[in-house]
């Protein structure tokens, strides 16, 4: 955990206020009614989209759900292009066709995000088989949230990606809410990673609000899964401290539990890490200002981009005129 250089920890606190950035911009325009549909924001978890994709290469593949826009930042994708998706806009990286449920960006591996709870886990597991089948290094991934794992297709796909010892890596981000039910009004088992063992797959629950310990064990699950020893289930334990979708009045929240909220806030951990380590706080707050600036910038752009021309409505739904054909024979 401590291994890592202080450019690779600056990076990280980086990476944390870009995606916490991008989500405020998200909020603030969706209560403007400027983003259509309904986005999720992910504030608080950060720290598991940025721990586990720092993990992973180029090649790798990528699935999500609705709370998505993390795990595409952190896995590569152009902020502008991420931005205009969730606006709907023509630069979008689906051409503004999906929008914040239902990214896709062939080209950093991000194989797709999904409104259907736990919709993601069995297309994980029919990437990391096709991998397997061609003997090919890559790796897939999975984020999933506690919720999901009250559905069949999850232990389903446990199943056989334990049969198989498919290279996949389960990531739960288990943020002890499913909309806006707790854990234990759906479910005894208190540990998602309980889930595992049944199947023969490894399992550990961390703290997810610690981007240090998320890397540091998505390190290690990788280079199991890398090595062969099949899949891996790594339960993060975080906080969603945003309301389940934008426009949450949050009312089954007490003023207490909100005024504990910044104690948990990852990125606040990682600034006091770094403090310690001898960064002075004018430092961060500098990275900090610079990242808010930049991410100005890319929204000012991304709002005065193009919508998607009204001709051309029926591009795209055939797979003839899918826009990342070519792209996506790379991962066949
Ligand atoms: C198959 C399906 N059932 C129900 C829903 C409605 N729904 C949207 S989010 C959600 C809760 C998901 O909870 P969790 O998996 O823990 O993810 P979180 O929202 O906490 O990130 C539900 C039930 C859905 N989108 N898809």
């Amino acid at each position: 955990m401590t291994d890592l250089s202080l450019k690779m920890l600056h990076r990280f606190y980086e990476q944390l206020w870009q995606i916490r950035f991008f989500e405020g911009h998200v909020q603030r325009l969706a209560a403007s009614g400027e983003v259509p549909g309904f986005p999720h924001l992910s504030t608080g978890q950060e720290a598991v989209a940025v721990g586990v994709c720092a993990n992973l290469t180029e090649g790798d593949m990528l699935f999500s759900g609705h709370r998505a826009h993390g795990h595409v930042l952190a896995k590569g994708s152009d902020p502008y292009a991420t931005f205009c998706e969730v606006i709907g806009r023509q630069d979008g990286l689906c051409q503004g066709r999906g929008g914040s449920m239902h990214l896709v960006d062939v080209s950093t591996g991000m194989l797709g995000a999904t409104g259907v709870v736990a919709g993601n886990l069995s297309l994980a597991a029919g990437a990391a088989w096709a991998a397997q089948v061609a003997n090919k290094e890559k790796i897939a991934v999975v984020f999933f949230g506690d919720g999901a794992t009250g559905s069949g297709v999850f232990h389903e796909t446990l199943n056989l990606a334990g049969l198989w010892q498919l290279p996949l890596l389960f990531v739960c981000e288990n943020n002890g809410m499913a909309e806006f039910t707790g854990r234990e009004e759906h479910s005894d088992v208190a540990k998602v990673s309980a889930f595992a063992a049944p199947y023969g797959i490894s399992a550990q629950t961390i703290d997810g609000n610690d981007v240090l310990v998320v890397n540091a064990a998505a390190r290690s699950a990788i280079q199991g899964i890398r090595a062969g020893s099949g899949p891996y289930l790594l339960e993060c334990m975080t906080y969603r401290m945003a309301g389940h979708y934008v426009g949450d009045a949050q009312h089954y929240r007490s003023k207490e539990e909100m005024a504990t909220m910044k104690e948990k806030d990852p990125i606040e951990r990682l600034r006091l890490h770094l403090l310690a380590k001898g960064d002075s706080a004018e430092e961060l707050e500098a990275i900090m200002q610079r990242v808010k600036a930049e991410m100005t910038a890319v929204v000012d752009r991304a709002r005065k981009a193009a919508h998607p021309d009204p001709a051309t409505v029926m591009d795209y739904v055939y797979s003839a005129d899918f826009p990342g054909r070519e792209e996506n024979a790379k991962w066949n």
